[in-house]
């Protein structure tokens, strides 16, 4: 029996993309990664190193099997792993305070206060999760490697960060062309409450939406740069956890243009390389205020809102 509804509303939400509507849904994204999770892509640093390769099966398994509300297991780094996070470490804390803005550098401290961040220690992805839960509600979920733009922000929703827990080839500290556990935690330091904005755009949103969000995200949350007392600084992750990218994008070889949302959303990028053009929002709170905004504009034909006492989201058809 076909059943056709006469309804427009209800034959339009017949088209809504299926989306998570509790932090349990989302463990359907465990073991749906788009690449680099398992196999490595032949330009990747790690891709001929069968040790590197065997080591990141190992952890992204506990990513695969991992289930909501289950503690992160912790991984026993091994001393040259814990090198790799040394020189990314050291050399990023050298540039932190001439290069990031000052919202990173307020809370890079208290990370190493209370997650225990230091040289010599890979912090573990159950401590950070449980530290931020604390204090902004944002929690850590472990993932074998890149999601597909909707899942990752769809995460978002209900602040849930998605983060992988494997590291990156020690033969090139500098920058590697995907996240890892340096990125992470390095880079995404401060998970600021417009990322949970974007998200919940991003439930049930068209294609064409998710693409521009997800650009949006990728200038801004990962490659983005501020005005700060007349100098330019780094808020992107991507730039504060690579101390070679991060260093090549205050400088002038790189193009620069203002932070626009509209125009920023449908520009196009290069994920592998340093960025050839970056975004400059006057400050990191009209960036995160730009960004909420823009948020706004994209229509869909109901409305959601987020329950913080049973981290549900509720659908709304008042549209
Ligand atoms: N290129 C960054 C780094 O080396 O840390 C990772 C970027 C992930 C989007
Ligand atoms: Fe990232």
């Amino acid at each position: 029996v076909q059943i056709v509804s006469s309804d427009t509303s209800e034959a339009a939400e017949l088209h809504v993309p299926w989306f998570p509507r509790k932090k349990a849904d989302l463990d359907t994204f465990a073991d749906k990664v788009l690449e680099m999770g398992e196999e490595l892509t032949s330009d990747h640093p790690g891709a001929k190193d069968t040790a590197y390769r065997a080591r990141r099966a190992e952890i992204t398994r506990i990513a695969k099997t991992h289930r909501h509300g289950q503690p992160i297991p912790r991984i026993d780094y091994t001393k040259e792993e814990v090198e790799t996070w040394a020189t990314v470490f050291r050399n990023l804390v050298k540039l932190f305070p001439t290069h990031a803005c000052r919202e990173h550098q307020y809370v890079f401290p208290l990370l190493v206060e209370n997650c225990r961040y230091r040289e010599d220690n890979i912090p573990q992805l159950e401590d950070i999760s449980r530290f931020l839960k604390d204090c902004t509600g944002f929690t850590l979920r472990p993932v074998m490697g890149l999601l597909t733009s909707r899942d990752f922000l769809n995460g978002l929703a209900f602040r849930v960060f998605h983060s992988t827990q494997y590291i990156r080839h020690h033969s090139k500290p500098l920058y590697t062309p995907e996240p890892d556990i340096c990125h992470e935690l390095l880079g995404h330091a401060n998970f600021a409450d417009f990322s949970q904005e974007i998200g919940l755009a991003s439930l049930g949103a068209s294609d064409n939406d998710i693409e521009k969000l997800a650009t949006i995200y990728w200038f801004t949350v990962e490659f983005g740069l501020c005005r700060q007392d007349g100098e330019i600084r780094a808020y992107g992750a991507g730039l504060l956890s690579s101390f070679g990218e991060l260093e090549y994008a205050l400088t002038d070889k790189p193009e620069k243009k203002p932070f626009e949302p509209s125009k920023t959303a449908v520009q196009k990028y290069i994920v592998t390389e340093y960025q050839k053009l970056y975004f400059v929002a006057d400050s990191f709170k009209d960036a995160q205020q730009k960004i909420r905004d823009y948020a706004k504009t994209l229509t869909r034909s109901f409305s959601v809102r987020y329950n913080p006492y049973t981290e549900t989201v509720e659908v709304l058809d008042d549209k």
